[in-house]
C-alpha cells in the first residue's frame, strides 16, 4: 500500500510542488487549503499525471473547529497518514514594530503557529499510535535570523524552529522523524501575499537574481523523506545561490 501524505497549503507554491513531487514518488497524497477551485485544479493535475489517489480537504487552518471537521473524512486508507508536511503559512505586511498592524501579527501567529500545531496534535497520535511516520515542518531563513520590519514574522518561523526540536525531541522515542526544512526567497505567491496583493512590490523582490523556485523545496522534502529508517534529516536551511543571508542579496 502506498504511503500517505498529507501536505498544507498545497493550493499554492510550495505546498502544491509538494504534492505533485510526492504523488509522482510513491505517495498518495491529501492537499489542503482554503481555494477549493485551486486545490479541485490541482486534484485533477495529480491524477492526470501520476498513479497516485488524491484526496482534497478544504479548511481554513486558523480555525481548530474547522480543521477538525475536515480531518473527519480521513478515514479508510486515508487515516493512517504516515507524512504530515506543515507548509501553509504566510507572512503579511512588513514594518517596523512600532508602526506594526496587529491584525497582520495575529494572522501569521494564527497560521504558522496555531495551524501547524492544530494539524500535528491531530495527526501525531496515529503516528505515536504506530510507532512510525514524519513529519516536516516549512521553516524559513526568517527563522534563522531576524530582519528590519520583519519582527513577527521573524518570530513565528523562530517558533518554528523551536517547535522542530521540541516535537523531535517528544517523538524520537515513538520512532517519528521530525525535519524543518527552512527555505531563503522561493519565488510564489508568498510575496503577492505579504504585499497584500500589490504585484509591483511581489515583483521587486525577485528582481535582478534567481530566486529558488517550490520545485527545489519539494525536491529537498523529498530527498528528507525517502531517507533509511535510521537517518533524520533534521534540518536543511537551502538558499538561492545569490542570497548569502537574508537581506544580502547579489542582484544584477
Ligand atoms: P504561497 O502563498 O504560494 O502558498 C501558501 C499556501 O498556504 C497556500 O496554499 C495557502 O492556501 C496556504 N494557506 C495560507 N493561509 C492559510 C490558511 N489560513 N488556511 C489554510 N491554508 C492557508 O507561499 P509559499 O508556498 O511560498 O509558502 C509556503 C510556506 O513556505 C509558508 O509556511 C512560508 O512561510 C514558507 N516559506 C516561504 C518562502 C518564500 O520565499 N516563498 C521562504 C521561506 C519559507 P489558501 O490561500 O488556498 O488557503
Ligand atoms: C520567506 C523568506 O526572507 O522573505 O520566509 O522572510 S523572507
Amino acid at each position: 500500500m502506498r504511503p500517505v501524505a498529507l501536505i498544507t497549503g498545497a493550493s499554492a507554491g510550495i505546498g502544491r510542488a509538494t504534492a505533485i513531487t510526492l504523488a509522482r514518488n510513491d505517495f498518495d497524497v491529501v492537499i489542503t487549503g482554503r481555494r477549493s477551485a485551486y486545490l479541485e485544479a490541482l486534484e485533477e493535475e495529480i491524477r492526470s499525471k501520476t498513479v497516485a489517489d488524491v484526496l482534497s480537504l478544504t479548511f481554513d487552518i486558523r480555525d481548530q473547529e474547522e480543521v477538525n471537521n475536515a480531518c473527519e473524512k480521513l478515514t479508510g486508507k486515508w487515516e493512517e497518514v504516515a507524512l504530515l508536511v506543515n507548509n501553509a503559512g504566510l507572512a503579511v505586511g512588513l514594518s517596523h514594530i512600532h508602526e506594526g498592524v496587529v491584525d497582520d501579527w495575529e494572522r501569521m501567529i494564527d497560521t504558522n503557529i496555531k495551524g501547524l500545531l492544530y494539524m500535528t496534535r491531530l495527526i501525531s497520535p496515529g503516528m505515536v499510535k504506530k510507532g512510525a511516520g514524519h513529519i516536516v515542518n516549512i521553516g524559513s531563513v526568517a527563522g534563522k535570523e531576524a530582519y528590519e520590519k520583519g519582527n513577527v514574522y521573524n518570530a513565528t518561523k523562530f517558533a518554528v524552529d523551536g517547535l522542530t526540536q521540541a516535537m523531535r525531541i517528544d517523538l524520537a522515542e515513538h520512532g517519528i522523524k521530525v525535519t524543518s526544512i527552512s527555505p531563503g526567497a522561493v519565488e510564489t505567491e508568498f510575496s503577492l501575499v505579504r504585499f497584500k496583493g500589490d504585484q509591483e512590490e511581489a515583483d521587486k523582490v525577485y528582481d535582478g537574481f534567481t530566486p529558488l523556485y517550490a520545485e527545489d523545496i519539494a525536491e529537498a522534502i523529498l530527498f528528507a523523506v525517502t531517507r533509511p529508517t535510521h537517518v533524520n534529516i533534521d534540518d536543511m536551511l537551502i538558499m538561492a545561490t545569490s542570497q548569502a543571508r537574508s537581506r544580502k542579496i547579489v542582484r544584477k
